[in-house]
């Protein structure tokens, strides 16, 4: 589990937070996983909001907690926890009712998040290319803070610390190459031709029972839909089950734009128009 130890945590105060915390952004994707998580389950939580938008992740009380400058992350009673899958995780052994991860797959369920996180840089590429279309690059002086913000870290945290910088700059330089999205949906299309032919026998990804892993892909599918993924034409069964999903309030309000995003969809998506490089024109039907 990605527990950041107390003598790592710079910004002290918050070991002294009593009950359950979230330190979150309303539109990351793997913040509103968690959130449609803790409010399925009706677990009280208490929000602090850590805009990656306006770079408040990239802040020394924020580095100070998390020196990877990513959110979500848990305080529960002063134990810190990172990486959205292991907080889930966590969470459903404290709190196991109602159940979203069954008997049945406790010991598989890692490995399937697993691979969910794995197209984590993949779901940054629809983001980036469909939804907020030139918009997102980081302000150089957060990213140079960001960079030059010295934390006890391991060889892992600096790599991908490095990965994040490089995403940002190559971003800036030269948006989301056509390849990048070629390699981004062929990822995509093999998990989805496999969830298609599953759902077409049960109602939920691994089975009749809604599990962690429906919430997970829910947000993957919301962001791919909205970006123009033709799923009714190529994967119909996993489009009821999207359509199921997102009838559900729960579900819809985390995911559910201010107008403003709305609007600068509308413009990603015309700019991929006039270029010709829509999610359809990479499709093979
Ligand atoms: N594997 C991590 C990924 C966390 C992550 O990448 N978070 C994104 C938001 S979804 C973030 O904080 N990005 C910071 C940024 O782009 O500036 C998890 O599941 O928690």
């Amino acid at each position: 589990m990605a527990e950041i130890l107390s003598e790592n945590i710079k910004t002290k105060e918050i070991l002294d937070w009593q009950g359950i915390h979230l330190l979150h952004f309303s539109g990351s994707s793997c913040s509103q996983k968690l959130r449609i998580f803790l409010n399925y389950k009706g677990i009280k939580w208490q929000s602090h909001s850590v805009s990656i938008a306006t770079g408040q992740n990239y802040s020394n009380w924020f580095l100070g907690i998390n020196p990877k400058g990513l959110v979500p992350i848990l305080v529960d009673d002063g134990k810190v926890i990172a990486e959205s899958n292991d907080i889930i995780q966590y969470l459903e052994q404290k709190f196991p009712e109602p159940a979203l991860i069954s008997k049945e797959h406790e010991d598989s369920m890692a490995d399937h998040l697993k691979d969910e996180d794995d197209l984590h840089i993949d779901i940054r590429n629809i983001a980036y290319k469909y939804m907020f279309g030139g918009l997102g690059t980081k302000k150089p002086n957060n990213l140079e803070r960001f960079e030059k913000y010295e934390a006890n870290t391991d060889e892992k945290t600096l790599k991908l610390k490095q990965e994040e910088v490089d995403f940002y700059k190559n971003y800036k330089k030269y948006g989301i190459t056509n390849e990048a999205i070629r390699k981004t949906l062929s990822n995509f299309e093999k998990r989805y031709q496999d969830f298609n032919q599953k759902l077409q026998n049960q109602k939920f990804l691994l089975g009749n029972n809604l599990s962690v892993l429906d919430i997970a892909w829910f947000i993957y599918t919301y962001r791919l839909t909205i970006s123009g993924f033709p799923f009714k034409q190529k994967y119909p069964n996993v489009h009821r089950w999207y359509n199921s999903l997102y009838k559900r309030n729960i579900f819809y309000k985390e995911v559910k734009p201010p107008l403003i995003f709305y609007i600068v969809r509308m413009i990603s998506l015309l700019k991929a128009r006039l270029s010709g490089t829509t999610i359809s024109s990479f499709i093979k039907y």
